[in-house]
């Protein structure tokens, strides 16, 4: 789009201070309202986002969800008032008492903007840095599906990515990681708008903010405009054409702003950042803007300036042309791609992966649950051009490259496999933008152990209710001679502990594809998926016993009648509890193993299901575990033992460290004695 403002005369359209007023009004009267916010971000990049989304958003407020529209992403997220102003007065379905009701509780305006992809809000954002991050997920996600299923004439996937991000995000670790691996991969239709005010929360910059910005993104093989003054629309849409021009590099586009400009007493202070600008200051506001209306009320000119829905109906029905005769020349493409965007799963995903587990449970192969994900990885790739993943420079020891990996380069984007480097968040992070730009499943590996550098985007996922598949290997002591550092003894536990986050440590190649299978199909959130090192031996079942996987917890050998005692473990550590029952058993004890891949999935299932697995009357029992005992005492209840360590590893063979703290038949059969003689 030309940076022309179509449609309307120079003399009847408000001119663009008064049209980028609007978004200053909103936010300031909302945060004041609301007692609580940030009005300093959206004042001084106000004038911005009215260029930007007034001359060359591509995007159609009637339906946010159309798949050719170009995101946009506000990784500066305590600016939500400024997002919620332009969806507002672009004619978005988030009304003005919804903007009244900024911050309250049910109102679809919260503090920081929250996924709702019905309103126009891409991508949850707050955590500074993250949300650069997504938008490389989302620039990514473009230039593959691009190279997937353009073809000549036919430029069906074909938008921007937009990222506003403040001095913040730029502070942030991630947004190197994320920002680096951008340049590399010549994310060319990836453009950041820097809100360079000089101010976060604890005053000027200049004392712990100095880096050359402009080098450091020159450095990542960014084209970087420098020096645009932000206040200026003019300069504002010269430097947006000179970033939409250069197709090879994202752009990274340094404006100069004032922040809470407008206000006479607090522009250009830490002042207007985080706090309502008072009432007296909001009239002095008014006066300096010129800005008449009161609270919540925008004047018509300016709001029917604003309106972008004819505009946003016209895109839209050029592309819904072009792609109906994309589907006439090229139906196959067509087809798969209408799955794409609708994210269903191929027809036939069921069987296919029925008959996977089945191959996988006739193999009764004893291996490595990091192996037995390559081999699910093997199996259902095939079917799922849509998986999307990588590995954090741990390739070789994630096993997350499947025969049909190719990788995704600068050059040649057409791969799906992503060498994502040491950059455990970006790489989680940037997941998170592939899934929430839709087409693709993302997944990622990296250790266990290094989950932590990650851990937020993990959390985010969850928030958003996104599907992202985490695959962390080396889960335990069981890695050995790498020792404390490397060994995870809290992660497990601690991933559980995130809603709407699903965690599976499966025990063998059966249960492993099962969680894959979960995994695939669990569209509501993120799954990790955590596996061993060392190999484990393969667990026999019957085919109600495979079923039962799926619910995350299931009896994998009983003794007939009530039980004695009950095992529950999980992973490496399932098959101690065999062993041990085996032991018991020969000495008259009935025992049972419950193997609970899945605590979180457990948790989700009937009442009665519960009960079959773990019966309240039997109180006799007896949780494994290789990691810290924390959330197990609801499972072992009072009369339990559980069998963990809350201490840090030792560096080590396996075996001796399995030994040492406690991970031997000897040691859990003489634990179940004991818990079976107090009950
Ligand atoms: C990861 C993270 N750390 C800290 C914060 C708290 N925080 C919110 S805004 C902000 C300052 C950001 O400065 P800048 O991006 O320059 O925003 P401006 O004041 O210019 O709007 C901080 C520290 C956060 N939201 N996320
Ligand atoms: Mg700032």
């Amino acid at each position: 789009m030309s940076s022309e403002i179509s449609g309307t005369t120079a003399a009847s359209r408000p001119a663009r201070r008064e049209l980028a007023n609007a978004i200053r009004a909103l936010s300031m009267d909302a945060v004041q309202a609301a007692n609580s916010g940030h009005p300093g971000m959206p004042m001084g990049m106000a004038d911005i986002a009215e260029v930007l989304w007034n001359d060359y958003v591509k995007h159609n407020p009637a339906n946010p969800e159309w798949f050719d529209r170009d995101r946009f992403v506000l990784s500066n997220g305590h600016g939500s008032m400024l997002l919620y102003s332009v969806l507002h007065l672009t004619g978005y379905p988030l009304t003005m008492d919804e903007i009244r009701n900024f911050r309250q509780l049910g109102s679809r305006t919260a503090g920081h903007p929250e996924r709702e992809a019905e309103l126009g809000i891409e991508s949850t954002t707050g955590p500074l840095g993250q949300g650069i991050a997504n938008a490389v997920g989302m620039a990514l996600a473009e230039k593959s599906l691009a190279a997937t299923f353009n073809q000549p004439g036919f430029d069906i996937v074909d938008h921007r990515t937009w990222v506003f991000t403040g001095d913040g995000c730029l502070m942030e670790g991630i947004s190197h990681e994320a920002c680096s691996l951008a340049g590399t991969l010549k994310l060319g239709k990836l453009i950041c708008l820097y809100d360079d005010n000089g101010i976060s929360i604890d005053g000027e910059v200049a004392g712990w903010f100095t880096d050359d910005t402009v080098k450091r993104f020159e450095a990542y093989g960014w084209q970087v405009i420098a020096d645009v003054d932000g206040h200026d629309g003019n300069a504002i849409a010269a430097a947006i054409d000179a970033a939409q021009g250069d197709t090879e590099r994202p752009s990274l586009i340094c404006c100069k702003t004032v922040i809470g400009f407008g206000s006479p007493g607090k522009r250009g202070t830490a002042g207007s950042h985080g706090a309502p600008l008072g009432a007296d200051e909001i009239e002095a506001t008014r006066a300096e803007l010129g800005w008449d209306s009161p609270p919540f009320e925008i004047p018509e000119a300016i709001l029917s300036a604003w309106d972008a829905r004819e505009r946003g109906a016209d895109c839209e029905k050029e592309w819904t042309d072009l792609y109906a005769n994309y589907r006439v020349t090229h139906p196959e493409l067509a087809a798969e791609f209408d799955r794409r965007m609708h994210g269903e799963l191929p027809q036939g995903w069921r069987e296919i992966a029925e008959s996977a587990i089945a191959e996988v449970d006739a193999a009764a192969a004893d291996k490595a649950t990091r192996q037995a994900s390559l081999i699910a990885l093997n199996a259902f790739a095939p079917t799922l051009p849509e998986l999307i993943g990588g590995s954090a420079d741990l390739t070789g020891s994630n096993l997350t490259r499947h025969d049909g990996s190719i990788d995704i380069t600068g050059d040649d984007a057409a791969g799906n496999y992503i060498n994502f480097g040491v950059r455990e968040f970006a790489m989680s992070a940037i997941c998170n933008g592939l899934g929430l730009h839709g087409g693709l499943t993302p997944y990622c590996g990296t250790f266990l152990t290094f989950s932590d550098y990650a851990r937020n985007a993990l959390r985010m996922a969850s928030l958003m209710r996104l599907q992202n598949i985490f695959v962390y290997t080396h889960d335990s002591i069981g890695l050995g001679e790498d020792g404390p550092t490397h060994q995870p003894v809290e992660h497990t536990a601690s991933l559980r502990l995130i809603p709407n986050m699903r965690v599976w440590r499966p025990c063998d190649t059966v249960e492993t594809a099962v969680a894959w299978r979960s995994a695939i199909e669990y569209r509501d959130g993120p799954t990790c998926l955590i596996l061993s090192r060392q190999g484990l031996p393969f667990q026999s079942r019957d085919k109600n016993q495979i079923e039962n996987i799926a619910k995350g917890a299931y009896i994998l050998r009983d003794a007939g009648g009530t039980p004695d005692i009950i095992f529950v473990a999980t992973g490496s550590e399932l098959a101690l509890a065999v062993e041990a029952a085996e032991r018991l058993g020969e000495e008259g004890v009935a025992a049972r193993v419950v193997s609970m891949p899945s605590t979180n999935v457990f948790d989700l299932q009937s009442e009665e299901y519960r009960e079959e697995v773990l019966p309240g009357k039997v109180t006799a029992r007896v949780i494994i575990e290789a990691g810290v005992t924390a959330g197990w005492s609801r499972f072992a209840g009072s009369a339990g033992a559980i069998i963990g360590m809350d201490c840090f590893g030792q560096s080590a063979p396996a075996p001796k460290l399995f030994d040492y703290y406690g991970f031997s038949v000897d040691n859990v059969v003489s634990v179940a004695r004991q818990v079976i003689s107090a009950n």
